[in-house]
């Protein structure tokens, strides 16, 4: 895999593994809905991150947790826009959570340099938005629609399975004419999958790594770490959740999506300084 990920004017060094900081600009996200759904307040918190060492800043308007519903793009775009704007240009890449292309191409001329779209560009007009532009892609693997994702979902073996998925979606986008060195993947810890379908994938992440594209996890504060500790707070679930940051870096991630920025920064330090030769 090639040491950088290309994202507009960003190459985005991917050793040491990047800190991706959340920020939710929505009234109900499973951890931190409604904490900075406010424009002005989800910039301070951002530029806040920034300084914790996040090197990239994934911005959301839409709440995609299990049994969401989806809000309109218009919607979407009056939370996200201002906030993508103070942004850049600025010192630290903008990443815009989406699943509208409308939405992608209004934050990429705003000044953002990565589309998320935890659909995996399954949508044709999210493909026509990735070539219209020429900002870093996330191409995330979910299992059917947040509404109804976590319903008995069933796989011969996940790994397998969600690998072929990515690379299948992620050679489409290549076909299409997408550069191979602007595309990452994401196994998508808990869309539609059960504990242990998101424990496997992180055990055997190195598969998903096999592709050859920078690897993305997003694991922080997700029910699954909630299950595995009993912690019912998502904002209390930090302990578990740098465990599962550190374990996706020993297993090839070079990028993990995280809300505790500080927290991760310093674990993966040290865990750089250790292990970091290691690496999947
Ligand atoms: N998880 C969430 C949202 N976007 N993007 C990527 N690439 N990978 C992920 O695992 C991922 C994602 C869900 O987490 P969060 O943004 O905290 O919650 P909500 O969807 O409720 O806003």
């Amino acid at each position: 895999m090639a040491g950088t990920w290309q994202c507009g004017r960003f190459a985005i060094p991917l050793t040491p593994v990047v800190v991706m900081g959340i920020v939710n600009v929505t009234p109900d996200s499973f951890s931190d809905g409604g904490t900075h759904a406010d424009p002005d307040a989800a910039i301070d918190f951002a530029r806040g991150l920034a300084g914790d060492g996040a090197g990239i800043l994934d911005v959301g308007g839409e709440s995609t947790r299990p049994g969401s519903d989806e809000v309109s793009p218009a919607e979407e775009l009056e939370r996200v826009l201002p906030v993508v704007r103070a942004l850049s240009p600025g010192p630290v890449p903008v990443s815009v959570d989406t699943r509208h292309a409308e939405v992608a191409l209004a934050c990429v001329r705003a000044g953002a340099s990565i589309l998320n779209d935890v659909s995996g560009f399954r949508d044709p007009a999210m493909v026509d938005a990735a070539l219209d532009c020429d900002a870093g892609v996330v191409v995330m693997h979910m299992l059917g629609e947040p509404k109804t994702m976590q319903q008995e979902p069933r796989y011969d073996d996940v790994v397998v399975r969600v690998a072929e998925w990515l690379g299948e979606h992620a050679a489409a986008l290549v076909d299409a004419g997408v550069a191979p060195e602007r595309i990452a993947v994401d196994p998508g810890i808990g869309f539609g999958k059960t504990l242990e379908h998101n424990l496997e994938l992180l055990r055997r992440l190195d598969e998903v790594a096999e592709l050859g594209y920078p690897v993305l996890v997003g694991a922080s504060r997700k029910r699954f770490i909630g299950t595995l500790t009993g912690v019912e707070v998502p904002a209390e679930r930090v302990a578990g959740s740098l465990a599962a940051a550190l374990i996706a870096a020993r297993h090839g991630a070079n990028i993990v999506r995280v809300h505790d920025v500080a927290a991760t920064v310093d674990a993966l330090a040290v865990w750089e300084a250790v292990d970091g030769e290691r690496r999947g």
